[in-house]
């Protein structure tokens, strides 16, 4: 692993909170926004700056790799049937953070905006970048000395008046080298509930099936159960792994916001539970410790990171330290910018290439090495804001 990349073990604290509190946005009227834009693409409409957290979709994917300790465990699983268990815990757990953030949408990356995060706890490094812009598409890999791991997202948003759906395109992989290993899976779409009025709250439902490309000795699938108005199965997650021939291995149950168990209870096992979340969180859009390190920027790493990387990202930076103002209107500005950077490439007939990523958005193994030599410092890159 890129152990010996300066500024991976630099410190031995990360921050414990964040510098100021969520602004209060009882002022934005979200219906004035979607009403004039019915039935319009809102990936194409500027949302107001209040309605972020100070976090963007590439820091996002980042925060499904929180329980990376599962993939870890997997890695050291002889058994495949309970190695297939614990890769579902993870695939659950990857949901989790969101349970407390109805509040508020992550940055949406300008193209070419990039997030790395190197966790020597976790001894993972992860790097992503926005690949493009009209649709929303956002890639990401991270290395391991256990696992690799990379996905692309791209949603489409179906705005029903009350909530809003999200429906995820792409697919997350999995590789555990102790195992010639390939995971695969789909995600579960998600709803935001009380889109306009009312207190917030986020679903996510559907079947995820997750395969092993280089073995069909078992397959799990998993079901996100839609909850209603009178059950008490919200946020419930039932699975099964199953055997080659179709026979029930495991029984999975649990709630994506708690914990999985396998097996029937009350003799059930736990294989994942959620940590404690940190004091005062709804104060501070409902992030988990995780969240609330993703976009700390040290001074050592300053020199480091390619100056395109979100924390450098002017808006977002200002809404953290909770100057609406300023975060609305450097937003504004930044837009515009990329604006007249696309339509110059319009006008030239140039053709946007994603710097770490090729063809369906797989890494193209140059971050890590670039940073160390000649360093992201001594190299052109793009100007973003
Ligand atoms: C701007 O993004 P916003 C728009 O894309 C705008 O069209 C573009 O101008 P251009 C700007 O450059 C962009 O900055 C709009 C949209 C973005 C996402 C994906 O940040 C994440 O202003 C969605 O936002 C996850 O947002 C939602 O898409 C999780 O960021 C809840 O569509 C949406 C989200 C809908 C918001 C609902 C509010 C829920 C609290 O001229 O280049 O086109």
């Amino acid at each position: 692993l890129n152990g010996d990349l300066a500024g991976s073990a630099f410190r031995n604290g990360r921050r414990p909170s964040l510098p100021a509190p969520s602004p209060d946005c009882s002022n934005i009227n979200l219906w004035n926004i979607l009403r004039n834009n019915i039935g319009k693409d809102l990936s194409k409409v500027s949302m107001p700056v209040e309605l972020n957290e100070p976090l963007n979709t590439l820091q996002h994917m980042c925060e499904e790799l929180e329980y990376t300790e599962l993939l870890d465990r997997a890695a050291d699983t002889e058994d495949p049937y309970e190695r297939m268990a614990i890769m579902a815990a993870f695939v659950i757990s990857g949901y989790s953070s969101t349970y407390y953030r109805a509040g508020s949408k992550p940055f949406n990356p300008l193209l070419g905006e990039t997030y790395e995060c190197i966790r020597e706890d976790k001894g993972m490094c992860f790097i992503a970048e926005q690949v493009s812009h009209h649709p929303p598409i956002s890639a990401c890999h991270a290395d391991s000395n256990k696992f690799t791991f990379w996905q692309d997202v791209r949603w489409k948003n179906k705005f029903w008046g009350k909530s809003m759906e999200i429906l995820p395109i792409g697919t997350v992989n999995v590789m555990l080298p102790s195992f010639g290993d390939h995971y695969e899976w789909n995600k579960v779409t998600t709803c935001v509930h009380n889109i306009l009025s009312g207190r917030r709250w986020i679903e996510h439902y559907g079947e995820i099936t997750i395969r092993n490309t280089k073995s069909s000795a078992c397959i799990c699938k998993l079901t996100f159960v839609k909850g209603n108005y009178w059950s008490s199965n919200v946020n419930e997650v039932q699975g099964i792994v199953m055997d080659q021939e179709g026979k029930v291995v495991h029984r999975l149950f649990g709630k994506w916001h708690e914990g999985l168990y396998c097996g029937v209870p009350p003799s059930a096992k736990c294989i994942w539970r959620t940590g404690s979340m940190p004091t005062d969180y709804e104060l501070y859009y409902g992030f988990t410790r995780f969240a609330i390190e993703l976009n700390e920027l040290c001074p050592e790493m300053q020199d480091l990171l390619p100056p395109t990387d979100a924390r450098f990202r002017p808006d977002q930076r200002h809404l953290e330290e909770g100057n609406v103002e300023m975060a609305a209107s450097e937003k504004q500005r930044i837009e515009d910018l990329q604006r007249t950077r696309r339509k110059w490439q319009e006008e030239n007939d140039i053709k946007h290439e994603p710097r770490f990523f090729k063809e369906r958005w797989v890494t193209n193994n140059t971050y890590w090495e670039l940073r160390k030599s000649p360093g992201f410092i001594n190299m052109e890159n793009p100007n973003l804001w």
